[in-house]
């Protein structure tokens, strides 16, 4: 019977525990294998994240994935899609998901050589996509997005093993200190935080709007913080970031005129697939987590007394 090694989404609270899995998992015969250097990869280990100042500024890239952006409007399941979420206060479009299901730019970007190259060489196996999406921040309506560890929903509602995956960000417009540019806490992937409070059947719904349930405690964020400092890296349209399943991050309202959008492509190893959610609830859609052709997942582990499902 499989334990849960990062409990999660309970009615009492949890204290923070130590990461259990690697940050870096290539092998160490196998960690220059790729266009990383050792110095990357310890900047990678130490902080959580790597920034990568336009990179992909002046390449022909960009321009294609713009275009596309303002086309995502019409998207093609329609702008009522489930795909399509939007600010509950001001209706303005939040994130689009599955983005590189719908547009062959986008999806050029997950085959990116340099990219998957830098992906592969810190995951340590194959990969796939586990999660892809455009959020949006037009000028003076965007909202924020609260403090919270990415994999602690991947893990409680999607069934996400271990700490294996990482999403890769290109920013699709200047991020500047003033319209709302993502922000991470250096060191934090290092502790899994549990998060207080039962997770609600549907809770995509209301978390990708305003994110409540999987949000730490203060007194864990206050401690993380305290610790690691806040980075919001800064930079033109074409920059990079690349960070870890779990380190924690939020970005505050835009409340300049410039709008801020962002592409994030979440890379999963092959060898971290998606079982049953960790938090008892029904696997979320294909397009939030893709399971690819498994729809077979076995029974979810209810939170009760039962015994956690055996996975076999
Ligand atoms: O629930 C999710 O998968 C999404 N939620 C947030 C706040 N970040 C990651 C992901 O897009
Ligand atoms: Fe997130």
């Amino acid at each position: 019977m499989l334990t849960d090694r990062y409990p999660t989404r309970t009615e009492r609270r949890l204290s923070m525990i130590p990461r259990r899995d690697p940050i870096v998992h290539s092998a160490k015969n196998k960690r220059d294998q790729g266009p990383l250097s050792e110095h990357h990869l310890q900047c990678f280990e130490r902080d959580g994240f790597l920034w990568f100042e336009n990179l992909f500024s002046s390449t022909p890239i960009m321009q294609g994935l713009l275009n596309n952006l303002a086309s995502l409007e019409k998207f093609p399941g329609g702008v009522d899609s489930e795909q399509m979420i939007r600010d509950g206060d001001t209706g303005s479009l939040r994130s689009v998901f599955g983005v590189h299901e719908i547009s062959k730019e986008f999806e050029a970007l997950t085959k990116e050589k340099l990219i998957l190259g830098m992906v592969r060489q810190i995951l340590g196996s194959d990969v796939y996509i586990h999660q892809s999406r455009i959020n949006a921040k037009p000028g003076f309506v965007g909202n924020g997005f609260n403090w919270h560890s990415d994999f602690e929903t991947w893990h409680s509602e999607d069934g996400m093993p271990s700490m294996r995956a990482l999403s890769v960000s290109l920013m699709l417009t200047d991020n500047t200190a003033f319209n709302g540019p993502l922000m991470l806490v250096p060191g934090s992937h290092e502790y899994h935080v549990p998060c207080q409070g039962l997770t609600p059947s549907g809770n995509w719904k209301q978390s990708l709007k305003n994110q409540k349930i999987g949000v730490p405690d203060e007194d864990s964020l206050e401690t993380l913080i305290n610790s690691g400092g806040i980075s919001a890296p800064t930079g033109g349209a074409g920059s990079l970031l690349i960070f870890d399943c779990n380190t924690l991050h939020a970005s505050q309202k835009n409340l300049s005129p410039w709008s801020r959008a962002n592409a994030f492509f979440v890379f999963n190893s092959v060898e971290n697939s998606l079982e049953a959610p960790y938090a008892g609830t029904i696997p979320r859609p294909e397009f939030l987590a893709s399971r690819g052709s498994r729809v077979d997942f076995p029974q979810s582990r209810a939170k009760t007394s039962r015994p956690a499902a055996n996975m076999g």
